[in-house]
């Protein structure tokens, strides 16, 4: 794969439905290929109706929902859970067929709904074949459920709880921020490095009601200044996907020479 042969860095992007899986995963690939650095964008999700990157390897290709639906006399939802599980029985011909393929960096987009990636044993497979030590969660918050105290906490948690089951580590992002204004945006950026202040809004949005549980979470991530560290991303925009690849880099090195040729783009981004 890379210059050494093995496989490179795998980044997993998670998210509930809808935060903007596939669009980063395609942003991804327009704005890397820009930059000369190979990446390997790969398709985990078999309900997607279609994708608009080019999947160096893509699920669909093995397993078709509407035949699994047929085949096994399921719903959409029973076959969703199904696929998932078949895909991880060939986990290793995927492996496999990725071998051949040479780049500095796997993206790999997940199925629609967070559980099926999540909690399905299947899943822990699949990274465990594509290389659990080079493996990272990139998490996306959705903008639009971050914007009140309980729905910014919930994601806080569910980030935690993803990062925690799969036992990888893991960076928050703040999806689509392009579709908050400036004043949202600055709130929830503040809510994810001072936890006191949002755990002032949660009491507030609440009026004092039913808030326990979420405030004695956040208390227990004040005591070990864990903060959820969102950083604002944009697909649509290509705002903050140097962010997502230095993420990768600070884990597994790599991507040298293309260090300096996305630092200096960042740097003429922001001119
Ligand atoms: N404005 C805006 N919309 C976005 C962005 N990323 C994704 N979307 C939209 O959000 C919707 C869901 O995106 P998708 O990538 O399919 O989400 P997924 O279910 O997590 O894979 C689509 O309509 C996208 O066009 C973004 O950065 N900005
Ligand atoms: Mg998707």
């Amino acid at each position: 794969m890379s210059q050494d042969g093995t496989m490179p860095p795998v980044l997993f992007v998670v998210g509930t439905a809808g935060a903007g899986k596939s669009s980063l995963v395609t942003a991804m690939q327009r704005w890397t290929r820009f930059l000369e650095v190979e990446t390997l964008c790969v398709n985990l999700d078999p309900g997607a109706e279609r994708v608009h990157y080019d999947p160096e390897f893509d699920v669909r290709d093995m397993i078709s929902l509407s035949e699994v639906m047929t085949e096994y006399d399921l719903g959409p939802n029973g076959a969703q859970i199904l696929a998932a599980d078949l895909v991880a029985a060939q986990a290793h011909d995927i492996a496999e067929e990725l071998d051949g393929l040479s780049g500095e960096i796997m993206i790999v987009d997940t199925p629609g709904q967070v559980e099926l990636f999540a909690f399905r044993e299947a899943s822990s497979h699949m990274i465990n074949v594509l290389g659990h030590e080079r493996s990272a969660i990139i998490y996306l918050f959705d903008p639009m459920l971050s914007r009140s105290p309980s729905g910014f906490v919930s994601q806080m948690l569910l980030s935690s709880i993803v990062e925690f089951r799969l036992g990888l580590p893991c960076k928050n992002f703040l999806s689509k921020a392009d579709l908050l204004d400036e004043d949202e945006l600055e709130k929830i950026l503040e809510w994810s490095e001072r936890l006191e202040i949002l755990e002032y809004a949660l009491f507030e949005e609440a009026g004092g009601q039913r808030t326990e549980f979420a405030i004695n979470q956040l208390r227990l991530m004040q005591q070990f200044a864990v903060s959820p560290g969102l950083t604002p991303l944009s697909s649509e925009m290509e705002e903050g996907l140097a962010d997502v690849l230095t993420f990768a880099q600070a884990l597994f090195g790599g991507m040298a020479d293309s260090r300096d040729g996305f630092a200096a783009d960042i740097e003429g981004e922001k001119n």
